[in-house]
């Protein structure tokens, strides 16, 4: 089925459909307004729990139906709808069967960005019960986690149900933070073992990192639907 707008949380009143994406339970991404650009994230580790150790598939775009690069006007990249291939391994993250299923995965957005504001995450399909569920959010500074941090929020990704080769990516935001990494503490699944999830990438209000920027162009849109308060560690 067509991608439907999905609100599971409060959306701005400016909140519109601005794109839509084949695929099922997977809803369309979202925004409520122009001018908030992609985040290309350079890394993404596994940083406690989970296995395998590699996690790079969730942030080099493998199986992405269209790309984009740092600095994509996220508007732009939403029309195009872009799905993601999960029928194939090498695209995906996926715990080895009977892993752990929570742990965590520290994104490394390359840069720091002054007001990140939301992520897209592609889940899988299938109904399959080791699709990532519950998680939270952290931004930090320079990624040791220790100092610096902020927690974001906490989230849940639906259960996708459609078929592996078009997966929809599934549009979150929250109250802009200041981040130059993201840790994502991964704290449920959908019922079953291990942990799978595709592909993750954020979004900013600005277009540039903050040691580039110009001041003034912080935007009000997000790019889902989920606020969360945040707080600080
Ligand atoms: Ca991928
Ligand atoms: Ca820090």
């Amino acid at each position: 089925m067509s991608g439907l707008l999905n609100v599971r949380g409060l959306c701005s009143v400016a909140c519109v459909l601005l794109g839509t994406l084949v695929s099922t339970a997977h809803a369309a991404i979202i925004n409520d307004g122009p001018n908030h650009y992609m985040i290309d994230p350079v890394s993404a580790t596994v940083s406690a729990g989970l296995s395998p150790k590699i996690a790079s598939q969730l942030v080099d775009q493998s199986g992405l139906s269209s790309g984009y690069t740092n600095g994509t006007l996220a508007e732009e990249y939403k029309a195009l709808s872009p799905t993601h291939n999960s029928a194939v391994n090498s695209n995906l993250y996926f715990t080895d069967f009977g892993d752990p299923s929570t742990g965590s995965i520290d994104f490394d957005l390359g840069g720091t960005f002054r007001d990140v504001d939301g992520f897209v995450l592609w889940s899988y399909g299938l109904g399959d019960g080791s699709q990532i569920d519950g998680f939270t959010l952290i931004a930090d500074d320079d990624g040791d986690f220790s100092s610096g941090s902020t927690v974001i929020g906490d989230f849940n990704n639906p259960l996708g149900m459609g078929p592996l080769a078009t997966v929809g990516g599934e549009g979150f935001e929250f109250a802009a933070v200041e981040a130059s990494f993201i840790r994502m503490v991964i704290t449920s699944n959908h019922g079953s073992v291990g942990n799978i999830f595709s592909e993750m990438a954020f979004v900013r209000a600005t277009p540039e990192p903050s040691s580039f920027a110009m001041l003034g162009i912080a935007g009000v849109f997000g790019i889902g639907v989920h606020r969360r308060r945040r707080r600080k560690q």
